[in-house]
This record gives C-alpha cells, sequence and structure tokens, in this order.
C-alpha cells in the first residue's frame, strides 16, 4: 500500500491520521534530542512531517536521517522550498499554494523541484494547499509574499478546494499558518469536508486536546501540529 493509499483508507474508514511537523530550525540533530522529542509526542501519531520555511536540504536531510533511525513512522517531506527535497525521506507533500496568485508557489518551485524527485524514490502526494487567516502574520504568508483567505469566506475557500480537486491534487491542506492565534474553524474545516472527495489536511494554530478533537470532528482526515510539542504549549 502506498502512503497515499493509507490516506485515503483512513478517510474513507473514518480513522484519524495525526501528523507531528518538526520545523529543522527547533530541532537539534543530536541523537538525545530527537529522542526526548519523540517520546513526548502523543501515541496516536501517525506520520512525521518534516521542512519549514527557512532551512536548506542539509539540515533537513541530517534530521530525516536522525528521525530515522529513532521512529518506524513514514516521514513526509512538508518543504517550504524546493531546495528541501530529500531522497531520505518517505514520501513529499508536494504542495501548491492554491490561495495565493504568487507563480512562484504555485508553479514554479514545483518545476524547480521536479528533477530532484525524479531521481529520488520519494512517493508524490500532490496538495493543493490553502493558507488561512490564523489572527496574525505567519511565515507562510511572508516568504510567499501572499494574502491569507478569510475566514468568513467560507464559499470562496470551498471552490478553492474543489479547483484543486478537479486539477488532479490527492489532498487538500487547509492551513491556519505555524504558530496561528487561531486555528481553521469547525465551520470552514465542515464546509470543505462537505463539498471535497479527497483526504483533507488541517493545521496551524492546534494547541489543545479539545481543538484537536474539533478537527477530526469536523472533517479533518489528518491534523499536523507542530508549535504545541516544539514549545511545549500543548494543552
Ligand atoms: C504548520 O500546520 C502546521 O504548517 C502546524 O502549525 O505549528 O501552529 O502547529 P502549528
Amino acid at each position: 500500500m502506498t502512503f497515499y493509499q493509507h490516506i485515503q483508507t483512513a478517510q474513507t474508514q473514518g480513522r484519524r491520521l495525526l501528523a507531528i511537523l518538526i520545523d529543522p530550525d527547533g530541532f537539534k540533530v543530536e541523537y538525545a534530542f530527537a529522542k526526548a522529542y519523540l517520546e513526548k509526542i502523543p501515541s496516536q501519531t501517525t506520520h512525521i512531517l518534516v521542512g519549514g520555511s527557512t532551512n536548506a536540504s542539509q539540515t533537513i536531510e541530517a534530521v530525516v536521517e536522525l528521525l530515522k533511525q529513532l521512529t518506524v513512522l513514514p516521514i513526509i517531506l512538508f518543504p517550504g522550498d524546493y531546495t528541501q527535497i530529500t531522497p531520505k525521506a518517505d514520501a513529499i507533500l508536494f504542495l501548491s499554494l492554491l490561495s495565493g496568485r504568487n507563480s512562484e508557489y504555485l508553479i514554479n518551485q514545483q518545476v524547480k523541484g521536479a528533477p530532484y524527485i525524479q531521481k529520488s524514490r520519494l512517493e508524490v502526494i500532490p496538495t493543493g494547499y490553502i493558507l488561512i487567516d490564523g489572527g496574525k502574520e505567519t511565515a507562510v504568508q511572508r516568504v510567499s509574499n501572499t494574502l491569507p483567505m478569510s475566514q468568513k469566506n467560507r464559499e470562496a475557500i470551498v471552490n478553492t478546494a474543489l479547483a484543486g480537486q478537479y486539477t488532479g491534487k490527492k489532498c487538500i491542506y487547509l492551513e491556519a499558518g505555524s504558530g496561528a492565534m487561531y486555528p481553521v474553524s469547525v465551520a470552514v474545516v465542515k464546509a470543505v469536508r462537505e463539498h471535497i472527495e479527497i483526504p483533507l489536511i488541517v493545521g496551524g494554530g492546534i494547541r489543545s486536546q479539545k481543538a484537536l478533537e474539533d478537527a477530526y470532528q469536523a472533517g479533518a482526515t489528518m491534523v499536523v501540529i507542530g508549535t504545541a510539542f516544539e514549545k511545549d504549549c500543548w494543552t
């Protein structure tokens, strides 16, 4: 079974997937540090995502290699830039920033990354990435130079997700941005879930068991949590 088929099966069977995002910026490439980090994440974790807005491939590669020694969980790249592509991971969320109109993150980064992917054995999971307002300016907004979509404009968010599905994306990722003040609302997640057929990933600003439960109840197939475990503020 491919990693994508596993995500798809989880969606159809109503199983909850939990991905912990490791941003190499807040991570030390040291055995003891990585071991302690993995020990504090929830036991129901199903995937590790690795990526960030500002790192280069050497750092990412070292982090992935270290994590591979310590966990059997699938390691999926979540690159903020094509230079973060490393063949050492298992799969890659190949993101297109559909909420913005900056061609660099809609297609140009993907063109630059394509030859590296072809040389690797990474499983590619084409993902429509939609940046939603989470109450503060986040790194994605800054780096991509695009504005997030307002949570009030549910119709536009749904149409963007649908356009992603119809252009062949295999997943939709609703992103409030790392360290967002508040996550993507239940109403937005529900609205998107009701209209698309592909798996739905939700992340950004989820720091509590309650917020995690809300995201699943609303229809998230996979929830992504980064900051809460990086900064030890999970409640
Ligand atoms: C960011 O969705 C992820 O890309 C996780 O966000 O760091 O706020 O958990 P947090």
